[in-house]
């Protein structure tokens, strides 16, 4: 058991807290909850409702279909949340709404969101939460251009990205630091024994045991699986000399029809 305080905590809002067992009880992130690296705390806000059938949903005011999860046992269960991270003392403790118009995550949200030591997440069912909750809220996070049944599965893709960056978590093996996305690119491909497979061989290059080789084999795929599946990241991004060498053999070896 780790004694020093957990380096990132979570109190997540949620209709459906037995979902974050898929989080806190499997695979790496699993791990890293069991070693107090990271904390989680879950609010019902079912168990701040005032009423007797503990309704947490309305219709929404101008009619049309669909129900809206009602301000006050939202905004109790986010004080509540709150309240327990400032006792904690966290620094940079932020709240925040899993929602379709929030600002998209990716790599570079993931790491701005690291300076943060505590994050309450609110996730909401139905067709979302009553306007006036966004009072309580510092900012809505977009995991993609989709709907879903609910902020939960969004929450916990956030929370699984900002678990495996924290030190400590991942070890050498399993290191973020060649993850696609950390340097701008996506990742080279990867192959592991046999040497061949159904007639299909192993890059040589890979066998060679030459890292120089094997490091500029691997840029250089890396370059060329970007340049094709994602453009839009190349177009973004500062390229190094070297990178921008290697891009030019890719141009023309795809000119030249060998891609
Ligand atoms: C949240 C979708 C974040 C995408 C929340 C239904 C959501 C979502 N990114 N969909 N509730």
């Amino acid at each position: 058991m780790r004694a020093s305080k957990a380096l990132l905590t979570f109190d997540v809002v949620t209709l459906m807290p037995e979902m974050f067992l898929a989080i806190s009880d499997y695979g790496v992130t699993g791990r890293a909850f069991k070693e107090n690296i990271v904390n989680l705390n879950l609010w019902n806000p079912r168990e701040f409702s005032m009423d007797l059938h503990k309704t947490v949903d309305d219709r929404t005011y101008g009619g049309g279909p669909g129900m809206l999860m009602t301000a006050d046992p939202l905004v109790k269960s986010i004080e509540a949340a709150k309240k327990r991270q400032d006792k904690l003392g966290l620094k940079n403790s932020k709240v925040i709404h899993m929602t379709p118009r929030g600002k998209l995550l990716s790599h570079n949200e993931i790491k701005r969101l690291l300076s943060c030591e505590g994050l309450v997440i609110i996730t909401s069912r139905y067709e979302g939460i009553d306007e006036r909750v966004n009072n309580w809220v510092d900012e809505e996070v977009s995991i993609g251009d989709y709907v879903l049944s609910g902020g939960e599965l969004p929450a916990m893709t956030m929370m699984d990205c900002l678990i495996r960056q924290l030190p400590g978590v991942l070890n050498d093996d399993e290191s973020a630091t060649q993850d696609s996305f950390v340097n701008g690119l996506l990742d080279h491909s990867h192959f592991t024994r046999p040497e061949i497979f159904k007639k299909m061989k192993v890059p040589e290059v890979l066998l060679s045991g030459d890292h120089e080789k094997i490091r500029l084999w691997r840029l250089k795929e890396s370059l060329k699986l970007t340049w094709i599946k994602r453009p839009d990241l190349l177009a973004k991004k500062l390229l190094t000399k070297e990178e921008a060498r290697l891009l030019e053999e890719i141009q023309i070896e795809q000119e030249q029809g060998s891609i």
